[in-house]
């Protein structure tokens, strides 16, 4: 492979931008919260200390400041794993290519990516309104498939495709984990489990309004396989952080328990109850 890159391919914005997110590389911290509603981006600055940076472009809303003289970003990813593509590419790039030359730079910079979002539990006991961290992800949104060397096995992961009894989703599958280290911030948190990444809000989570799904059984299935929680980005931002060399952990607050058929009361209140959890763990 060529180190230049063309510019079809790394693509940049008049003001020297990555495409997307319309960030410079002075525009991120190191430490990144990742939220998928544009509207909770604000919802986590506002208790930050300062923030000097504010940029968007379509759903790709990014805050930076400081907090407790720490610098910190917060960021949109929107819904779904293929704006997870373009977020972990174009972050990379602003932290491990030379945008002007449109180089590799030679020594690696990593990140630390924490998943702020929401979810659905699919175990009964795992109450709404509770925090639940994902140390193993089944992804099943397929997005790993299109990247070469991308290989995870673990116990979770055998048991799981041994099991699973989707034919046609099958090879769809893959797998990753959290990182260790950021885990050890987090670990006092209520719930840790599996979570199921999927290509969508509705069928996709077994949801049935006026269009089958691909079984009435499948919630109760895929809890049987280990799985605990049900979003859509968590699969992406762990396996390309293990491929670009970052560090991901995705902490969600659960907003519906799927098996009882019950929604959070309020969930506004208990997003600002996780807002503020995860900032004190991830800058003390
Ligand atoms: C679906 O309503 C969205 O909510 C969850 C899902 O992963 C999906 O993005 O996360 P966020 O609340 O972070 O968007
Ligand atoms: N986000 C999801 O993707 N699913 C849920 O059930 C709740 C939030």
């Amino acid at each position: 492979m060529l180190n230049k890159l063309a510019a079809s391919e790394l693509v940049l914005n008049e003001d020297g931008s990555v495409y997307h997110l319309n960030l410079l590389p002075e525009d991120i911290a190191e430490k990144i919260i990742l939220v998928g509603d544009p509207d909770r981006v604000a919802k986590v600055s506002k208790y930050f200390d300062t923030v000097e940076i504010k940029k968007n472009k379509r759903e790709f809303y990014t805050h930076t400041g400081t907090l407790r003289g720490e610098r910190i970003t917060v960021m949109s990813t929107g819904i779904g794993t293929e704006n997870i593509d373009i977020v972990m590419n174009e972050l990379d790039a602003l932290v491990n290519i030379d945008l002007k030359n449109k180089e590799f730079k030679t020594k690696h910079s990593a990140l630390q990516l924490f998943r702020m979002g929401t979810c659905g539990s699919v175990n009964s006991d795992v109450q709404v309104d509770n925090m639940l961290v994902t140390q193993n992800v089944v992804g099943l949104d397929g997005l790993m498939h299109f990247y070469q060397d991308y290989e995870f096995e673990n116990e979770f992961s055998r048991n799981f495709l041994e099991k699973f009894p989707y034919q046609k989703i099958k090879p769809m599958l893959y797998f990753a984990d959290w990182s260790e280290e950021l885990g050890e911030l987090y670990k006092d948190a209520k719930y840790h489990g599996n979570t199921a990444t999927f290509p969508g809000f509705y069928a996709p989570q077994g949801r049935q309004l006026r269009l089958k799904a691909i079984d009435d059984k499948f919630l109760e299935t895929l809890n049987d396989l280990g799985v605990t929680n049900f979003e859509m980005e968590t699969s992406a931002i762990y396996a390309l952080s293990k491929l670009l060399g970052h560090q991901a952990i995705t902490v969600n607050n659960v907003i519906a328990n799927r098996r009882r058929g019950e929604f959070s009361a309020d969930h506004h209140a208990s997003e600002k109850n996780l807002i503020t959890w995860v900032l004190d763990r991830i800058i003390k």
